[in-house]
């Protein structure tokens, strides 16, 4: 019995030594100390040994378990260790590497020529003014003195949301809504979407429009000139042409438009300038005394200026864009350009 247990004793700890990993372990482990293990295979041997050998027997029996769970504590401690050695020697960081570094992200170029124009007349003394982008007929045409057979009111260049509700084709209701509202002086600028019925290389259906309005007693054209050269100057440079041409608008009387010396080509005239020299800004005016009427202010004692340019065509110029797409595709490698 007593060589048996030494038998035991030998092929357990040869066993013990030999595991490399804790599933073996845990297996050897069993093997000799589990319920079907051999350990207990011995303790029934018991029943044959002589009761005066029992004690002896039983404490070498009792010895080798002790043995057994030892060295398996001990082995299973050292394969940890061993592990996180190994760990620490294939999965170490070198934090002397550069780092990943984060992308910022830039506004789009539409929106930093917007806060360009809006921050210019802000600083002229302008208040910002905001409406809805779904309008009444009333606000976006009747009140601004567009006739009913006018080419703008026609299903072809108007999103109609019913017979009496558009989508605004430019901010002017806007500025209706202030003149309703508040009493002169007004200085006010309108920024945001309008929307028109229209597609190609020039024209998206949703496009940005800054508009502007100042109202007083003896406001004149020459104070628009004023106001407008200062503004083609602060946003294209001082040395920048300017001239003002002749035009026509329902809700503005006299009207013009502002043209700048051609950016491409200097004057020169290219495809760009369609060989003119000249491009358009702006649309200008006084505003026209049916205007006034419409919002109960008395056109004999009240004048005013307004204006209205699309930050689409305006951005174009600025940064020598052809396609107006581009702005509404989103390929972060065309807006990246813009910092
Ligand atoms: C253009 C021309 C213009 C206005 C807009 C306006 C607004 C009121 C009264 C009178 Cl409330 N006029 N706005 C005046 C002249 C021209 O825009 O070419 N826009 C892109």
């Amino acid at each position: 019995m007593i060589e048996r247990l030494e038998d035991i004793k030998k092929q357990a700890e040869n066993e013990l030594r030999n595991a490399v990993d804790e599933v073996t372990l845990h297996n050897v482990k069993a093997r000799f100390l589990g319920r079907k293990g051999i350990i207990t295979e011995v303790l029934k041997g018991m029943r044959d040994v002589p009761q005066s050998e029992r004690p002896r027997i039983g404490q070498a029996i009792n010895e080798v378990k002790e043995f057994i769970e030892g060295l398996f504590e001990a082995r299973l401690r050292e394969i940890k260790e061993e592990r996180k050695r190994h760990i620490l020697l294939t999965e170490k960081v070198d934090v002397t590497l550069p780092g990943k570094g984060t992308r910022l992200g830039n506004k789009h170029p539409i929106t930093q020529v917007m806060e360009e124009i809006v921050g210019i007349f802000e600083r002229m003394g302008f208040e910002i003014a905001e409406g809805p982008e779904v309008e009444l007929d009333y606000y976006n045409f009747e009140a601004l003195n567009i006739p009913r057979d006018h080419p703008a009111r026609d299903m072809q260049d108007t999103f109609y949301i019913s017979d009496d509700v558009v989508l605004r084709t430019h901010t002017s209701p806007v500025q209706i809504r202030v003149m309703e509202k508040q009493k002169p002086p007004i200085k006010v600028i309108a920024p945001g979407k309008v929307y028109r019925c229209d597609s190609d290389v020039s024209h998206t259906p949703m496009f940005h429009q800054v508009e502007g309005l100042l109202v007083d007693e003896r406001v004149t054209f020459s104070d628009l000139k004023g106001v407008l050269t200062q503004f083609a100057r602060l946003l294209f440079g001082s040395h920048i042409k300017v001239r003002f041409r002749p035009s026509f608008f329902p809700f503005t009387e006299p009207s013009a438009e502002v043209d700048i010396e051609c950016v491409i080509c200097a004057g020169k005239g290219c495809r760009v300038c369609k060989n003119s020299g000249w491009l358009e800004i702006l649309g200008c005016g006084m505003v026209d005394p049916e205007v006034f009427r419409s919002v109960q202010y008395d056109p004999q004692r009240y004048r005013g200026f307004a204006f209205g340019l699309g930050v689409e065509r305006i951005t174009m110029l600025k940064f020598g864009i052809n396609d107006i797409r581009l702005f509404f595709e989103n390929d972060i490698r065309f807006l990246k350009q813009f910092l």
